[in-house]
């Protein structure tokens, strides 16, 4: 679709960030500030502007020099004037300003000052004390750049669940064509279904170890082997995914998965409660003395500490071994209990597949249902629609729907929730939808306070039925919004409105806490696509592993149930 007016702003704060960093001239360094900020509120969007040849000096606080810059890269894709500064400036400096308060100025600071040009420079500085003095900061800040040098490491190192599937996709088909291989299992995170994934953790059952782990180490996306023993190796991928390969023998394969599914917490809880049984449990089986007496299986080993099976999503010790002991376990929703998706796009707005293309992979997916839900007009980068060109698609659907047999489009929209509280669309159109998906799309910096309120007005509108993706967080890419969730839970319980759980791996927004919150004050999830293409629709399992890990039964999604019964949900 080419370029957006969010392009153009992340262009222009770029083009400022980097000035900011070489100290030019502060009216400059404002200017561009202002430009991106007017490009941000703009209703429409730049490139059609210039499509129909309206000059963009007529907008506040872009002038010739501006205009003609957005109308270069609008048509090039790049700018000159950003390609200079960038060559002028190392990347590893421009970087820096990812850390969490460290703004451009300071950015300038710590480089004039101690010649400092990258993260390492940054924490080699920081840890010999080097920072405190400097104008503008303090022992505390020096503190903190410390704190926020290691969180940022460590999410970079994190990969999405959909990203670690891909690898271990790849590994599990090649480690099963080895020598002698009975079974490959990813335990670790991965197994727990965590929305993010530090390193692989595989087990292998084989009669012959050694060959097993040549095996491994032979694999062709191998950047490096870290460490190659007889029954252990831990390597490091070309796409800098770390993967531990661990052997073990039949006898002790379900203790040995079990201790590497982890978490480690809910490990050391399970080892205390055999340990009170007078046990010892490892990751070679469960003993008591010298002698194993389970660890063939992962039931086994739960069996002898007093438990029954508890599903690897709810390994966190959050509570799962104590309601376990009691009997009072979840029964976790399925994929098999999703009888539709609430959330899809079309080619109306921004999405990739026609409404007939959309409906038929729906239909071939199993599914009685599926909402189309375009974004409302206000989301002009992506095409949104108004209530004329709403109107019509629906009216498209109830022709769709004369025709379809089981199988039903619901009639849906991505409502904008405007900065006040406001919806996008006229209550008139609103009506006619079978529901809402109410979504906050821009304006991500208003305050917690603010964009609490705005969400809680929106909710007052009685055609406000579900929030979508309630944080706006994208994983690896920004965080969410500032909301206070627990308020905005309160109001969905009370008024009778919904949550989405978006499924897509980048989202997955709400998160497992906050699914079992919304759960246990009795606000029902919907697990959604937001599909923006029939391929889109596959990401459902994701939303329910981690509903899954927040606990969520299936009587607790919308979309469990057939339409009839979700109809009476959505009336206010
Ligand atoms: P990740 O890789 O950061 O996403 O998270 P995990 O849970 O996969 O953690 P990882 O790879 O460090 O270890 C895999 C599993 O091994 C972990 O979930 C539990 C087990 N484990 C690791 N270290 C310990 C430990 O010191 N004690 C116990 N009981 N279990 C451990
Ligand atoms: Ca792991
Ligand atoms: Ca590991």
């Amino acid at each position: 679709m080419g370029i957006h007016n969010a392009d153009i702003s992340a262009m222009l704060n770029r083009m400022a960030d980097l000035l900011e960093i070489e100290a030019a001239n502060p009216f400059r360094i404002r200017a561009y500030r202002r430009a991106a900020a007017t490009i941000d509120d703009l209703p429409e969007n730049i490139p059609g502007m210039l499509a129909e040849g309206r000059p963009l000096s007529d907008l506040p606080g872009i002038g010739e020099d501006l205009a003609g810059k957005i109308e270069e890269f609008v048509n090039t894709g790049h700018l000159q004037a950003l390609e200079e500064v960038e060559a002028r400036t190392p990347s590893t400096l421009a970087a820096l300003t990812a850390i969490p308060g460290l703004g451009p100025k300071r950015v300038h600071t710590l480089h004039e000052a101690l010649g400092i040009k990258s993260l390492d420079d940054l924490a080699k500085a920081a840890k010999t004390g080097k920072i405190r003095d400097l104008p503008r900061f303090s022992a505390a800040a020096e503190a903190k750049i410390l704190d926020e040098i290691g969180k940022h490491r460590k999410t970079e190192r994190r990969f999405k669940i959909s990203t670690a599937e891909d690898f271990a996709n790849g590994l599990t088909t090649y480690l099963k064509a080895g020598p002698g291989i009975e079974r490959v299992v990813v335990a670790g995170s991965f197994r727990r279904r965590k929305e993010t994934v530090g390193d692989l953790d595989i087990l292998v059952t084989c009669e012959k170890g050694p060959a097993a782990i040549d095996h491994f180490a032979a694999y062709d996306e191998i950047a490096e082997v870290i460490s190659k023993g007889t029954t252990r190796s831990t390597v490091l991928l070309k796409a800098g995914m770390q993967v531990d390969v661990r052997v073990v023998p039949e006898e002790s394969y379900g203790a040995a998965l079990h201790y590497f599914t982890g978490s480690k917490a809910h490990n050391i809880a399970v080892r205390k409660l055999a340990q009170a049984k007078g046990l010892k449990l490892n990751e070679y089986g469960v003993f008591k003395g010298s002698k194993r007496i389970a660890g063939r299986t992962e039931e086994e080993v739960f069996r002898t500490a007093g438990l029954p099976f508890i599903e690897p999503e709810l390994r966190e010790d959050r509570g799962e071994i104590e309601a376990a002991q009691v009997g009072k376990l979840p029964a976790l929703v399925a994929l098999s209990d999703i009888r539709g998706d609430l959330h899809a796009h079309t080619k109306a707005s921004d999405g990739k597949s026609s409404l007939a293309e959309m409906a038929e992979a729906a239909k071939a997916s199993g599914y009685e249902y599926l909402a189309i839900s375009d974004h409302s007009r206000h989301a002009t980068v992506a095409h949104g629609l108004d209530a004329k060109r709403l109107g019509s698609q629906l009216d498209e659907i109830d022709r769709m729907n004369d025709q379809f047999g089981d199988f039903r489009l619901l009639k849906s929209c991505e409502v904008d929730i405007l900065a006040d509280g406001k919806l996008d669309l006229p209550d008139g159109i609103l009506k006619r939808l079978d529901f809402t998906v109410c979504a906050v799309h821009f304006r991500f910096e208003l305050n917690i306070e603010e964009q609490t309120q705005r969400i809680l007005r929106a909710m007052d509108n009685r055609y406000f039925n579900i929030l979508a993706h309630p944080t706006g967080r994208l994983l690896g890419e920004r965080p969410g919004y500032a909301v206070d969730l627990d308020r905005v839970i309160e109001a969905a319980k009370e008024h009778g409105c919904f949550l989405e759980v978006n499924a897509h791996p980048t989202r997955l927004d709400l998160d497992d806490i906050h699914c079992r919150q919304a759960k246990e004050a009795g606000v029902k999830l919907a697990i959604s696509t937001d599909a923006h293409s029939t391929v889109g629709l596959n990401a459902m399992r994701y939303g329910v592993d981690q509903a899954r890990r927040g606990w969520i039964e299936a009587s607790d999604v919308l979309n469990t149930r057939p339409w009839k019964e979700l109809k009476g949900l959505f009336a206010r």
